[in-house]
């Protein structure tokens, strides 16, 4: 059995983002399947999200955490890089993501899809419209960057894209999102490549019931 366990629910953008960066590395792990707030993921992060990790003594939360850890822990390509600024600049996306991205583009628009909190479970479109003016300036943020560099931090791939991914994935799903996506060449161009690695069709969740 793998020494290294990841608790969470495949679906999880997050969990996908810790996912791909054992894969980037070529750490083995158990994918332990758990949802947010269940007795089994509060053992190992109190406030209950996914995901959390064991590995032997160490248990983590906070996927940032959990991702620089396995980087630093275990051989393979690295996903931070050594160098002052590099280091910086991812960490400067990743914060973009779990901070402005992530709670824009997945807990307020996508989830209002998915999750709607309408009397009928119908897309709630007053939270989904107040969300569009915001993923605007968002996606032509990393627009630009992938405008300037191959990847999102630089000219190599780090957790800075392990990151974006997920949620960029998420978008294809959804109208307002797609059409986004499509008019930002950029990022839409980042997107059909990044989502070809090996790393990411390993560990590419399975798709939604209908
Ligand atoms: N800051 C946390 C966020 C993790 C997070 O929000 N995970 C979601 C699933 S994608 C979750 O557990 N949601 C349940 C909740 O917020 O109560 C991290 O980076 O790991």
């Amino acid at each position: 059995m793998p020494a290294l366990q990841i608790l969470g629910g495949a679906a999880s953008n997050f969990v996908w983002a810790a996912r791909i960066a054992c894969a980037e590395k070529g750490v083995p792990y158990e994918l332990v399947p758990a949802r947010p707030h269940s007795p089994e993921v509060l053992t190992a992060n109190p406030l209950g999200k996914i995901p959390a990790m064991r590995h032997g003594e160490v248990t983590l939360f906070e996927t940032k955490a959990i991702c620089t850890y396995i980087d630093r822990a275990f051989a393979g390509p690295g996903l931070i890089p050594a160098g002052a600024e590099g280091a910086a600049l991812v960490e400067q996306w990743v914060s973009f993501v779990t901070t402005a991205f992530d709670p824009v583009c997945m807990r307020q628009y996508v989830l209002s899809y998915i999750f709607p909190n309408t009397p009928d479970k119908s897309p709630d479109r007053a939270v989904i419209d107040a969300a569009l003016p915001k993923m605007e300036k968002l996606l032509g943020t990393l627009d630009a960057a992938l405008a300037k560099t191959a990847y999102v931090a630089g000219p190599a791939f780090t957790l800075a894209d392990a990151f974006a991914l997920p949620i960029v994935n998420y978008l294809t799903r959804f109208p307002e999102s797609a059409a986004m996506l499509a008019k930002n060449a950029h990022l839409h161009a980042w997107f059909k490549r990044v989502i070809e690695r090996p790393s990411v069709v390993a560990t590419m969740p399975p798709p939604p019931p209908k």
